[in-house]
């Protein structure tokens, strides 16, 4: 067992009254141009920013501090390909048989369909795995602690952090996602968590015609 230890919290930055209200509409402002983007264009991202997205990711708030993710970073255009084959049989299979009706009725809005061409024009995949359990020695394993609310917390950093750079991403979740394991070689402890394609929108991107829930059907202030 490790001992705690203490260091003062030297970063944090405070602001004034004003200052925050102006930060936080900001930040708003910005977040709220985010769109989830299904037309991608083959226009290359630096591996640099990606590297920096990730980084930010990496901070996330996690249980016991376990960081109990993993980032796979795919722009091989044959492994791309490789994915695509994988999530197009099992979305055919969701579309045509394996949805309950009320579930494509839920998603009709959206214009989703099997066919996932931006698994391959994009110029990247980010697949990325939640750890279950850390392997030890002679068979052991460590746990992990809230897993689920880690990773997700880590995924919506990662999403913040790339569309602060100028990306635009788009969340995937191919159901089930088991084959991210063997195409990308990754450990029993870990499960596909989602498949986050990123890049810049095609020229003639267009979105769905959606909007937000409004702050009180969304926020209860007692
Ligand atoms: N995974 C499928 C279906 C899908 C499900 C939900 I919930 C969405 O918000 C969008 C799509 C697909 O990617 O098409």
């Amino acid at each position: 067992m490790k001992k705690a230890q203490f260091i003062p919290l030297a970063d944090y930055q405070e602001y004034s009254t004003e200052e925050m209200k102006e930060r936080s509409a900001a930040f708003y402002q910005e977040i709220k141009r985010r769109r989830t983007v299904r037309d991608y264009s083959a226009q290359p991202v630096d591996r640099k920013v990606i590297e920096n997205c990730l980084l930010a990711a990496g901070t996330a708030p996690n249980g016991a501090n376990r960081q109990p993710w993993h980032f796979v970073v795919i722009s091989d255009p044959e492994i791309k390909r490789e994915i695509r084959i994988a999530a197009e049989k099992e979305e055919q299979e969701f579309y045509n048989g394996r949805a309950p009706q009320e579930w494509l009725d839920a998603l009709a809005h959206l214009g989703t369909d099997e066919f996932k061409p931006f698994l391959e024009t994009a110029p990247y995949l980010i697949a990325i795995f939640a750890q279950s359990y850390e392997p030890m020695e002679n068979e052991k394993r460590a746990k992990n602690y809230y897993v689920q609310e880690s990773v997700g917390i880590a995924t919506g950093f990662l999403i913040n952090a790339l569309h602060h750079s100028g990306l635009a991403t788009l969340t995937h979740t191919p159901s089930p996602m088991a084959f991210l394991n063997n195409i990308l070689k990754r450990p029993k402890n870990e499960r596909p968590y989602l498949l986050l394609v990123v890049g810049h929108p095609a020229e003639d991107a267009s979105v769905p015609d959606i909007s937000k829930k409004p702050l009180d059907d969304i926020a209860t202030f007692f």
